[in-house]
């Protein structure tokens, strides 16, 4: 294949009509950008998604989930799609314009919208990605935060997100084009990737380049990737690390603000597509590309190798070759990595998964020489300290008067004579007083009360601190959006303090249980509001005929066991 010396169209206006739009915009009704909506729409506008010229109307939409093609034919695996709520649904016609706004309200495109409709999510899932299974992360994403309505229709580019991070690193596909041109490459090959370097991709990505006789393109994905992984940050960090491992006259790293989707087979094509129109001639497929970990069974939800399959079938039309690799192993004998199928007989391979590498972190174990490099582990280390250096949260739910907040009080006490850590206690009471004093005890304003405490908790435990949180949080689904939220930055721990409610009430430390009889405190938990009993917490106490003291010692035992504290 060779290098298209031709720009790609962009979809941007130029600077004096831009100034003109932004003013004219104002009267337009205004859509706040997703996230990920503002991935895919620096990449349709700076035309890493050539040959689209906005987000996809019905008939393409329809036409890529059953084909992979647009109405024209072209090839083009992914919806990409202006995903909205019903009330914004509601205030938008088609033949209308609308601006496209970030976060922060600046305005960076408008659309004329031709079409809106209800998708047919299931089918989505099924036809896309495989399965309408929420064990996969861009059909959880489907079903939980896309909105119910689509918006299709051709986008007029006023100017590109802003990025605050690496922006000499950052390159549209006709800034890459140029380099090329500059540097006099016509052959490029691009290595895809959401994780740090280690030995095996350099391995893997010397053993292409040399295949291609190619320059090589290390093309890091920082949008968005799977939850969980290492963060764009961290990553880019790791690059820098090694740069200087590579020849520098032929090695090139930019970073790629795609939003993947983890799609395995199409979402290979698609990156191929995107990766034709930054100018690159060759494009690496490894073992499980973009692969979204295992299904709810337990199962893989691609054949590990079925993307190289289908970009093969159609490097031809989209005009990218493809370098494919099984996956690299370590071969002790030789110190050096081959890929599985080439591998000596009788000698010994050696491998650490992703599971096993985050495992080593956590627990501050050693991560050998000929897995990765030093400065790699470093940055790794920095970012993932071993888990009794790590935030997190201990979440104490149960009736009024249960005991949780002098547990809590005790835990508290006894971690801060730990030290090592900051602690904080979010305690029922005293959050109602400064963080939630507006709200009453209805379910609408206890779920809010809930989840102003697991935000706190999970900036407290994304930080490094340990958070206690004692309020009743008598819902189980609001229980599990917190967890959610903090188990994105470290451990959750859900203490369910057991106490009955006759107890309770018969304690009634407050008065508040006779009150609720005398119907004098309306929706009081246990009497006259539900309580959702934890069925799986990480812990449960009983109170009855327990000290303090002794409950307040099971969770430290807890904690040791977990890791999240040392003896
Ligand atoms: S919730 O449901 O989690 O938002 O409740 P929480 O913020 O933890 O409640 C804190 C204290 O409010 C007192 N109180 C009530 N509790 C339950 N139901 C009703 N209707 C009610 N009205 C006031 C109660 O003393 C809670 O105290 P503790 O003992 O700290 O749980």
């Amino acid at each position: 294949m060779q290098l298209s010396l031709a720009p790609v169209p962009e979809l941007y206006v130029s600077y004096d009509s831009a100034q003109k739009l932004k003013v004219e915009a104002g009267n337009l009704v205004s859509h706040d950008l997703s996230l990920r909506q503002i991935c895919d729409l620096e990449l349709l506008m700076n035309g890493g998604f050539a040959p689209l010229k906005g987000f996809l109307g019905q008939a393409d939409y329809d036409s890529v989930v059953a084909t992979m093609r647009l109405t024209d034919g072209s090839l083009w695996p992914m919806p990409v799609t202006l995903d909205v709520s019903e009330d914004f649904a509601a205030k938008v016609e088609p033949g209308q314009d609308i601006a496209l706004r970030d976060q922060e309200g600046v305005i960076l495109a408008t659309m004329t919208v031709t079409d809106k409709w209800v998708p047919n999510k299931t089918l989505e899932a099924e036809q896309v990605f495989g399965a309408d299974d929420i064990a996969h992360p861009a059909v959880n994403y489907l079903h939980h935060r896309a909105g119910k309505v689509y918006l299709g229709g051709p986008v007029t580019g006023i100017q590109q997100p802003v990025h605050y991070d690496f922006r000499a690193r950052r390159d549209t596909p006709n800034e890459l084009r140029a380099f090329f041109r500059k540097m006099g490459w016509t052959r490029i090959v691009a290595f895809q990737t959401r994780n740090p370097l280690h030995r095996a991709h350099q391995e893997l990505t010397f053993r292409a380049a040399r295949e291609a006789q190619a320059n090589l393109l290390i093309h890091p994905v920082v949008g968005m990737t799977k939850p969980g992984d290492v963060d764009h940050f961290t990553r880019v960090r790791c690059y820098e690390a090694v740069l200087d491992q590579y020849p520098s006259s032929t090695t090139h790293l930019s970073l790629l603000n795609l939003a993947m989707r983890m799609g395995g087979p199409r979402e290979a094509l698609w990156h191929a597509i995107i990766r034709k129109n930054h100018g690159l001639t060759h494009f690496i497929v490894g073992r499980d590309h973009a692969g979204p970990g295992k299904n709810s069974a337990g199962k893989d939800f691609y054949d590990p190798y079925a993307a190289q399959v289908l970009v093969r079938q159609h490097e031809a039309d989209i005009g990218i070759e493809m370098v494919d690799f099984k996956q690299m192993v370590y071969v002790r004998e030789k110190a050096q990595y081959y890929p599985v199928d080439e591998v000596p007989e009788e000698s010994t391979v050696l491998d650490i998964s992703g599971t096993e590498l985050r495992r080593r972190l956590r627990e501050g174990l050693e991560i050998p020489d000929w897995f990765s490099f030093p400065e790699v582990v470093k940055e790794l280390r920095r970012t993932s300290p071993p888990r009794a250096r790590q935030g997190f949260t201990v979440f104490f739910t149960g009736f009024s008067g249960s005991g949780k907040s002098t547990i809590a009080n005790a835990l508290m006490v006894k971690l801060m004579e730990m030290g090592g850590r900051p602690v904080t206690l979010l305690d029922g009471d005293v959050v109602r007083k400064h963080l939630s004093s507006e709200l009453g005890f209805s379910k609408e304003h206890r779920d809010i009360n809930i989840k102003r405490i697991g935000y706190v908790a999970s900036e407290i435990t994304k930080n490094g601190g340990i958070a206690i949180c004692a309020p009743i949080a008598p819902y189980a689904t609001t229980r599990a959006e917190v967890r959610e939220m903090i188990e994105a930055y470290g451990a959750f721990i859900e203490v369910h303090v057991a106490t009955s409610i006759d107890e309770c009430e018969r304690r009634d430390r407050k008065g508040l249980y006779k009150l609720a009889r005398e119907g004098k405190i309306k929706e009081f938990t246990g009497i006259s509001d539900p309580y959702d009993v934890p069925e799986t917490p990480e812990m449960r106490v009983e109170t009855e005929n327990v000290d303090v003291d002794n409950c307040a010692q099971q969770v430290i035992l807890k904690l040791e066991s977990m890791g999240l504290i040392k003896a």
